[in-house]
């Protein structure tokens, strides 16, 4: 039997999907239409972004799964019209550009790269960077995308700290959660780095009294989401130094108003939500996987847990 497969994903991802996820159906075994628009009573499953219109999911109720192009669900998890499973996206050239943009970004401060890239005053100071191992990164969130980038900065011989919600054993990554956790994994990072979801619990994570806890002249790379940072208190630990640079990819209002302080602050550097993009070659066989054990009735990959929100 044929399945309806509708791509509801935003401005120019059908173009983008179209092929290569009726590619990765047919490499599946899947017989599938795929479509931009069908009957919504119709639809078998729904590959989704939330920058689409369709924000009420009530019609499709043959849907076996909403499958979404973005890892973050936050815009979509709380979506009361939403009663079919959610799966969220974990594509492996998304990962790979995670691990790139935070392993740059890393490397950036580690080095201190900006007093050579910037040195009008031709300031001859030979003083060498500290080795990798001598550095503290700790990672904030160690799913599918932080356990890939503190593996990597590990491999390149960073001392590595990570935080999550539950307790998790990682070799050669320094492992905490909790509450506690988060203190000592703070009290000890020079470079804080957070990928955690938007969730009721992360929201301003990194406030006031948590940024109190770095040590003097720590630096933040934020490619996770704008609302885990209160940039208020941001800004405030900047100027006391506490901060000495954050690197922000992600923010509460996307685009970043030109008029907020961000943009001109020497202290912070923009970059505008690139760190990582799903990409239809490889997560087209993602989407496809998922919907092959749709068809099976075999567990959907990357299931959201709704109660947690994420
Ligand atoms: P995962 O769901 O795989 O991992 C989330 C991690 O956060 C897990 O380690 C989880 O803990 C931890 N976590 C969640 N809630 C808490 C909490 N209350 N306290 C402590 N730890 C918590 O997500 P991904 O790694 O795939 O993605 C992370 C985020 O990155 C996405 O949600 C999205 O916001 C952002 N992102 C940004 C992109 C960009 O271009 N800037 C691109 C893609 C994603 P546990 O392991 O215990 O469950
Ligand atoms: C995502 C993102 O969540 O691009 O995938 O931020």
């Amino acid at each position: 039997m044929t399945i309806v497969v509708q791509v509801s994903a935003g401005p120019g991802n059908w173009e983008r999907y179209h092929a290569p996820l009726t590619q990765a159906l047919l490499d599946v075994g899947i017989d599938a239409t795929v479509t931009q628009t069908a009957a919504p009573e119709t639809v078998d499953y729904l590959v989704y972004a939330p920058s689409s219109p369709l924000q009420d999911f009530t019609a499709f109720n043959r849907c076996k799964a909403v499958l979404s192009l973005w890892a973050g669900v936050e815009r979509v998890v709380g979506n009361p019209t939403l009663t079919q499973p959610l799966c969220r996206m974990v594509d492996p050239a998304l990962t790979q550009g995670m691990i790139e943009w935070v392993t740059g970004h890393s490397l950036r401060h580690h080095l201190n790269l900006d007093q050579y890239i910037n040195n009008p005053d031709r300031i001859w100071n030979p003083e060498c960077p500290p080795l990798a191992s001598e550095r503290v990164i700790a990672m904030l969130g160690i799913g599918a995308l932080g356990q890939a980038c503190a593996q990597s900065l590990r491999s390149l011989g960073f001392h590595v700290l990570g935080w999550s919600r539950a307790a998790k054993v990682i070799d050669g990554i320094q492992c905490y959660h909790g509450d506690d956790g988060l203190k000592s994994v703070l009290q000890q990072a020079q470079i804080v780095v957070t990928l955690l979801p938007k969730t009721a619990e992360t929201e301003n994570i990194l406030n006031a009294r948590a940024l109190g806890w770095l040590p003097q002249g720590a630096v933040i790379l934020n490619p996770g989401r704008g609302a885990l940072i209160d940039d208020d208190a941001l800004l405030a630990a900047l100027a006391t130094g506490q901060v000495a640079h954050a690197t922000l990819d992600v923010f509460r209002v996307e685009p970043l108003p030109l008029d907020h302080p961000f943009w001109a602050h020497p202290q912070v550097t923009v970059t505008p939500h690139i760190a990582a993009d799903t990409r239809p070659a490889t997560s087209a066989k993602v989407l496809a996987e998922n919907i092959r054990r749709g068809e099976a009735h075999e567990p959907f990959l990357h299931l959201v847990d709704r109660h947690q929100g994420y």
